[in-house]
């Protein structure tokens, strides 16, 4: 899964993409690089971000799903509004991802449920402003993620949502610390045990930062986080994850080809 952020102000790619014609030609780059999915979001979840509205939401992300479901790009939507994710899905998407797991806007599993489409659910613990916050867990992140994913699920459930249209994905950087990122991706198997299929999406993000740090303790700069991403992204598609999703998709393309290689050879 390749990203598209239409946003100002993503933490590792904003500003970039931040136009219609510019956002559609780095799509169909991604695909080119090997993507076989295109995630478009208009609203950052970078750590301390506040909210963008609804209709500002609306205009940079439709045109650009309308763009590239044109040219054929399987998009999903990146969004934790119901009114987003409904025109997304009519512009041409054909997944919703919402980061907060369907609990930021309650219209969002019933809409999910209308538009029968497959649906990501992220562990999501509350808004960025604060969500770091949120990072405290027991004596196992993995089990607490476990429990909090399974809850959403039975939700989905509960509003007629099939289970074979649910992927889980835990939520690498919202509400967490860097030692709760890696142990999630260290416990990947036991996030097999919901039965549904794993998104990961650690691109580029701050964990990997604490891991390259300088003798001086300075993270790693997020533009200097890909080689790492690949080699997550190797590590998440060896240990069984349905999807990753990243910024650079050609090293991971590769990644994840070698990873195959390895548990399915020819
Ligand atoms: N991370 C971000 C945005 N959307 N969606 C899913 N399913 N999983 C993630 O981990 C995730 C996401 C934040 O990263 P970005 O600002 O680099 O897009």
């Amino acid at each position: 899964m390749g990203v598209v952020n239409v946003t100002p102000d993503s933490f590792s790619d904003g500003g970039h993409w931040f136009d219609t014609a510019a956002a559609v030609k780095r799509g169909l780059s991604l695909v080119a690089d090997g993507a076989d999915l295109v995630d478009v979001g208009g609203e950052s979840t970078r750590p301390g971000a506040s909210r963008v509205d609804e209709d500002e939401e609306l205009r940079r992300v439709i045109p650009v799903v309308r763009g590239l479901a044109a040219e054929g790009v399987p998009v999903s939507v990146d969004t934790m509004r119901a009114a987003v994710a409904r025109q997304a899905v009519e512009a041409g998407a054909v997944l919703i991802n919402d980061v907060s797991g369907g609990l930021a806007d309650p219209a969002m599993i019933p809409a999910v449920a209308d538009c029968g489409v497959p649906f990501v659910l992220m562990h999501w613990r509350g808004f960025s402003h604060d969500m770091n916050s949120r990072a405290v867990y027991g004596d196992d992140v993995v089990t607490d993620v476990v429990a909090e994913l399974q809850d959403r699920i039975d939700a989905a459930l509960t509003a007629g949502i099939a289970a074979e249209r649910l992927v889980v994905d835990p939520g690498l950087g919202f509400a967490k610390q860097a030692r709760h990122d890696l142990a999630l991706v260290a416990g990947l198997a036991d996030l097999h045990a919901l039965g549904r299929p794993v998104l990961i999406g650690g691109s580029r993000k701050r964990f990997l930062g604490h891991v390259l740090a300088g003798p001086d303790g300075t993270p790693r700069p997020a533009r200097a986080r890909d080689a790492a991403t690949a080699a997550l992204s190797a590590i998440a598609a060896h240990e069984g994850a349905w999807a990753v999703r990243v910024h650079d998709v050609r090293a991971t393309a590769d990644a994840v080809r070698v990873a195959r290689a390895l548990t399915r050879p020819q």
